[in-house]
């Protein structure tokens, strides 16, 4: 039957080895033999995105028919990394597609190799967006995403004396293998302009918003494929370009410069993504953007309904939006405008239509990622909305003082306002009070959320908040990035496990089967010649891996504590050559992240750990034993290849920091031991992995609590009481790891004295280096270790993305899945 179908579907080595001729040919104009590796890519690419956009019309088709809830995810970030593998697999045709790709003298991951990622987000939250496309349309769900088609993604790092420097991704010269322009679907995104206070013809109060300037929204559509290839969603991408009716109006006025500058102005605005991680620019085309991408998709998302329906009664029983944090919270305000203003629904009516669609995620609480925007700034750019913004504020307030009457404290911390100077508008408030639904990352982030940062939100409204752990698709993170990994689990427990995770558990007596064991480790040492070939390709350090791979990979950030990893390599460095301590392990240090471009201090961490490295390969005492590596321009695609390699996975934000962290899940579900603070998901990972396989340390999240609060965490007197500490400190505030720039880290010990030093990096350090100890004897006891690894593979299952997704469908969508007809099983279609 399988082979029939993929006759019908055109899944066949020869269909689609005629396929990629026919679009060598027809689409890039090269016969075969002189087809260069790019040109069989993209043509590769093509074959494969036909084959995705004809299943997309299907899956449409079938979702319209069924007249089923639609969920859109709204998010400036999708950090979706490489297509090309991941569809193959989806679509189960990466056998076909090797066998074809043989025919015209390569092979496909030499083909695989040659996509650029495209690197639309800057870390968690973009990857979690991903992530969660995979899985809504592996399950079949109408869930669909909208995000800015910016031209250029994240900034690529180098590397130039341990010193990151930033150059442009131009992502939009890769995209057309990926997506389809949807010029039809275009829409008008207004912004600037005035109010003129009208009445309507029955006297009442009818605000006008004139004078607006326009930009048109072009949406481009990729294909996200469901596991299987039957069910394929779409991201839905806006790209930013001159409104056609402006451009005439001034072409015609004879001012072709003025129309000129006024396309470049409306370009801006999807040019560039910000690069900052959990924190935020409050530039104003930033704000922009967002208003941006909010407009686009609900204008998209109004239209789509109102093609089924004439009023908008049934609007929340059809519709779902999810914010991903309070970037697109503006939509709240846009709905209101759009209902009230458009639609001539009466405002409460609006009020309770847009409560009932809108749910909000948050991702972090560190203060200054909270996004605000100054009252003047918005008066400017979206005049109508800040008054529908300070009607819900109003209205708000109204409910808060009849309830706490009197409390103005209350009033003041929950007002969507803040009073200023100056004034600002708080959109984590304006999205908790218009959404129905505010939901954490993590049980300790939720945890967090209720208790420290909307506590006053929580006691009204206590049955808003809710907990949705984050997840990673298995998709990517097993399949693609670790095929004998899977593969070997397959040998073991069969087919299946790829969209039901939780099957994994069937691995747990192979833990204890010596040949399983031996293989097990033996595709681990593949994933570390893997690496040492990508690392020694990327920078001069050879790495050798009989040694234990300790990794920390992710953003640079004070919260996330690489400068504590670093301490702890000091701490064993000085070990080794002033008190003759070896480790048991040749270990080797790996690390990779970006820092934001105007984050100095995360800048001069990376400058640190590079000298750190250069220090200790200089050392012939230490370098047998310890090595330091840092590979750059992290990216999915790196992810992809060092996850599968790691030993040990550091997870030591200072606890109360992390949200929830998704790196800490890939790495165990790979099979590397975590490292970790009782942070995040660290706690949940911990539950189910159990604690015996898994290095917990450090200080609770609210044991860090109380001491802040008391004031109590004295770093100085730690560094004067424990020799070791002030050792270390010492000689990293020295000149030892800058011989020839004298000085350079000298800031650091002011920096981890500090009675205000907001990571509690050495009340941690000696909690961590000990833990630290611990996995690297326990990792020479090689029956041990591979025990520990397997069991953290068989539980991990609960972290799969699918998981997360469908209790966001029953618990915050009402979602349902519209899985494939009979006919389309089949291939017999329409
Ligand atoms: C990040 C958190 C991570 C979390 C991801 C996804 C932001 C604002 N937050 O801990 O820092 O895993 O979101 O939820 O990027």
């Amino acid at each position: 039957m399988e082979g029939e179908l993929y006759v019908r579907l055109g899944y066949t080595m020869d269909a689609l080895y005629r396929s990629i001729t026919r679009h060598l040919a027809y689409s890039l104009g090269v016969v075969p033999t002189q087809a260069s590796k790019r040109d069989i890519y993209l043509a590769l690419s093509y074959s494969v995105r036909d084959r995705l956009l004809e299943k997309m019309l299907k899956t449409n088709q079938r979702y319209e028919d069924s007249g089923a809830k639609r969920l859109y995810y709204l998010s400036m970030e999708f950090l979706i990394g490489r297509s090309l593998a991941n569809n193959l697999r989806a679509m189960k045709i990466y056998d076909q597609v090797a066998e074809a790709l043989q025919l015209l003298g390569t092979d496909v991951e030499t083909i695989c190799d040659q996509e650029r990622d495209a690197a639309l987000g800057n870390g968690g939250l973009g990857r979690l967006a991903a992530c969660f496309l995979d899985s809504m349309a592996s399950l079949d769900m109408p869930g669909f995403g909208y995000g800015l088609h910016y031209d250029y993604g994240l900034f690529e790092q180098d590397i130039s004396n341990g010193y990151q420097r930033e150059k442009p991704d131009s992502w939009i010269s890769e995209a057309p293998a990926l997506q389809v322009e949807r010029a039809d679907a275009a829409c008008i995104v207004p912004m600037y302009g005035r109010i003129e206070e009208t009445k309507d013809k029955w006297g009442r109060h009818n605000p006008l918003w004139l004078g607006w300037n326009l930009v048109t929204g072009v949406p481009y559509d990729i294909p996200i494929a469901g596991y299987g290839g039957l069910t394929v969603n779409r991201l839905r991408l806006f790209a930013a370009r001159p409104s056609t009716e402006f451009d005439i109006k001034i072409f015609n006025e004879g001012d072709y410069l003025r129309a000129v500058e006024q396309k470049i102005e409306s370009e801006k605005i999807s040019k560039i993504l910000y690069p900052k991680d959990s924190y935020e620019a409050g530039r104003e085309l930033r704000l922009i953007q967002e208003y941006f991408l909010v407009a686009c998709s609900l204008n998209d998302i109004v239209r789509t309904y109102e093609k089924d329906y004439s009023d908008f009664n049934k609007f929340p029983e059809k519709v779902a939006i999810q914010l991903n944090d309070t970037h697109p919270a503006l939509a709240v305000a846009e709905l209101m405008r759009i209902l009230v203003d458009q639609k001539w629904v009466p405002w409460e009516r609006a009020w309770d239509i847009t409560n009932r669609t809108i749910a909000y995620t948050n991702h972090t609480l560190l203060p200054e990622a909270l996004e605000k925007w100054p009252e003047s700034l918005l008066a400017r750019l979206l005049p109508r909305h800040l008054q529908f913004i300070y009607d819900i504020n109003q209205q708000f307030l109204d409910r808060v003082v009849t309830l706490w009457p009197g409390d103005v404290d209350r009033m003041r911390n929950m007002s969507i306002m803040e009073e200023g100077p100056p004034r600002q508008v708080r959109m984590a408030n304006l999205a908790i009070v218009g959404a129905h639904s505010v939901n954490g990352v993590s049980a300790l982030h939720t945890d967090l959320i209720k208790k420290s940062l909307a506590p006053n939100f929580f006691e009204m409204w206590p049955e808003r908040f809710n907990n949705k752990t984050n997840g990673i698709t298995p998709r990517r993170w097993l399949c693609v990035a670790n095929p004998n990994l899977h593969d070997l689990i397959e040998d073991a427990i069969g087919p299946g496990f790829v969209t039901d995770l939780e099957r994994l558990r069937e691995l747990e007596p192979f833990a204890e089967d010596p040949a399983f064991c031996e293989k097990f480790m033996q595709v681990k040492h593949g994933n570390k010649e893997r690496l040492k070939d990508v690392i020694f390709n990327t920078t001069v350090v050879e790495v050798d891996p009989a040694s234990l791979f300790d990794v920390q990979v992710k953003r640079i950030h004070e919260y996330k504590r690489q400068l504590m990893n670093v301490l702890g390599i000091i701490w064993e460095y000085l070990a080794l050559t002033e008190d003759g301590v070896e480790p048991v392990s040749p270990k080797t240090f790996i690390f990779a992240g970006k820092a934001a471009p105007g984050y100095w201090a995360a800048k001069q961490l990376i400058k640190l750990i590079h000298n750190v490295g250069n220090t200790i390969e200089d050392d012939p005492r230490a370098r047998d034993f310890l090595k330091v590596a840092f590979a750059p321009n992290f990216r999915v695609t790196l992810a992809e290849q060092i996850i599968p390699a790691a030993d040990i996975s550091q997870q030591i934000s200072t606890a109360g920091f992390e949200a929830s962290g998704t790196g800490n899940m890939k790495f165990a579900l790979n099979g590397a031991l975590t490292i970790g603070t009782m942070d995040g998901a660290n706690i949940e990972i911990s539950q189910k992995v159990g604690r015996e396989n898994i290095y917990i340390c450090g200080l609770t999240a609210y044991e860090i609590e109380k001491m802040k609060r008391a004031g109590s965490y004295k770093p100085k007197a730690m560094y004067d009481k424990h020799p070791m500490i002030k050792r270390v400190v010492d000689s990293l505030a020295s000149d030892r790891f800058c011989p020839r720039e004298s000085g350079l880290f000298a800031w650091l010990k002011d920096y981890l004295l500090a009675d205000n030093e907001m990571f509690f990096h050495l009340a941690d350090l000696e909690s961590y280096v000990k833990t630290r100890e611990l996995s690297t004897q326990e990792y020479v006891d090689k029956t041990l270790w591979a025990k520990k690894a397997i069991l953290n593979v068989a539980r991990v299952g609960h972290f799969s993305s699918d998981r997360t997704i469908r209790q966001y469908a029953e618990e915050i969508w009402d979602l349902v899945a519209i899985p494939p007809t009979e006919a389309e099983k089949s291939g017999k279609l329409k």
